[in-house]
């Protein structure tokens, strides 16, 4: 058993005797293990503080969250919904701070193993993928619905200007400006095309706080983030709560939809798999505005399809400066992974702009029968 491992989780209110220790490879930024005690599960996250440069506030707004959606799902005797729920330090405490080898601070924290669910990383292997991106869609619709009321100013923006296009732009040109690789050498083609596209791009950040509403956002609404009941996969929890933020919904739908509605994974490179498929975008956008026609605005509902292109562009943008910054933020399992990922992405996008009228079109029809009803 990983000694270290076991060292921590001896500083959580953890019930019983430790038997095993998994560490489980999902996710590109935190380092997560399963423990498993004689009668109960949990969850030991090693927090990426070179991502999380302020642990502490992340989990304050976890904290906060978490205990709004207890107190809400409790009020509308909602038994089917579960939200995480934190394990507290001996010290009583939110986390546990470790002091490595090297003398440098690592941060941990824990939460309760739900049980019975299970997360998919993509449709693949699934029988009825329909259900389950409507499923997602609902799922994420949900967690706005319970956060609707929640006072987004208690929140800290933990990680700055996230999902703010413009400033993952100014980032892409300035690591093309520094050159820390030659890798920019290879891609002037694809980075004037991605040169042009900032102006429209640029229209979420630029009316956030204006015509369109600042909410409380998951902002990484990955398909893997939702843990579904195993036997009939509904939607039980919205876990990785690290990058929940005081943002516009249109981050969630857009993210949502670029990584759960893609054919492929993020870093698959045979192009003929790479695009938006319609109908799971059309299942995953039902169960979505089911949940939440009520909640959005005109401005919001305007501006669904184009958010899908928007926060595509923005990967493009993120996975390519780290490629040519010599991949320094998202975990990489090989030389050439964040590459991959971008032009993945840059295709996904291409793609994702052909189908956008589309969408608009299934948009507005939706919003209509929902309100009709
Ligand atoms: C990261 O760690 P994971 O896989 O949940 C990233 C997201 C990206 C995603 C792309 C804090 O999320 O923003 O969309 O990779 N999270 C952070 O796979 O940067
Ligand atoms: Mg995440």
């Amino acid at each position: 058993m990983n000694k270290k491992v076991k060292e921590i989780a001896n500083n959580f209110k953890f019930k019983g005797n430790l038997i095993n220790i998994e560490e489980n490879n999902q996710g590109n930024i935190n380092k997560t293990y399963i423990l498993t005690y004689d009668h109960n599960k949990y969850l030991l996250q090693k927090i990426n503080s070179n991502v999380f440069t302020e642990p502490y506030l992340v989990m304050k707004n976890i904290e906060l969250v978490t205990k709004h959606i207890k107190k809400k799902l409790k009020n509308l005797k909602d038994n089917t919904h579960k939200t995480l729920n934190i394990i507290k330090t001996i010290n009583n405490e939110n986390m546990y701070t470790y002091i490595n080898s090297d003398g440098e601070k690592e941060y941990y924290r824990a939460f309760d193993f739900i049980e019975d669910c299970t997360s998919y990383d993509s449709f693949e292997k699934c029988q009825d993928a329909l259900k389950l991106a409507y499923e997602a869609g609902k799922s994420f619709g949900n967690f706005q619905n319970l956060l609707n009321d929640f006072p987004c100013n208690l929140l800290s923006e933990t990680i700055k200007d996230f999902h703010n296009t413009k400033k993952r732009f100014q980032d892409f040109l300035d690591s093309i400006e520094n050159k820390v690789t030659n890798r920019a050498y290879d891609f002037s083609k694809e980075i004037i095309d991605l040169i042009s596209k900032i102006k429209e791009c640029s229209i979420i950040i630029d009316n956030l706080g204006k015509s369109i509403p600042i909410r409380v956002t998951h902002n990484d609404t990955k398909l893997n983030n939702i843990l579904m009941n195993k036997n009939t996969n509904i939607g039980i929890a919205i876990i990785d709560l690290d990058t929940v933020m005081p943002g516009s919904i249109l981050f969630d739908i857009g993210d949502g939809i670029r990584s759960t509605c893609s054919n492929s994974f993020e870093d698959e490179i045979d192009k003929d798999k790479i695009y938006l498929n319609l109908d799971l975008t059309k299942a995953y956008l039902k169960g979505f505005l089911e949940e939440t026609h009520n909640i959005l605005t005109q401005e919001e509902i305007n501006y669904i399809g184009l958010s899908i292109k928007i926060l595509t562009y923005e990967l493009v943008l993120r996975f390519l400066t780290d490629y040519i910054n010599g991949d320094t933020y998202f975990k990489i399992k090989y030389k050439e992974h964040n590459k991959d990922r971008f032009l993945n992405q840059y295709i996904l996008l291409q793609d994702i702009e052909s189908k956008l009228d589309e969408i608009n079109e299934f948009v507005l029809k939706t919003i209509k029968e929902l309100k009709s009803n």
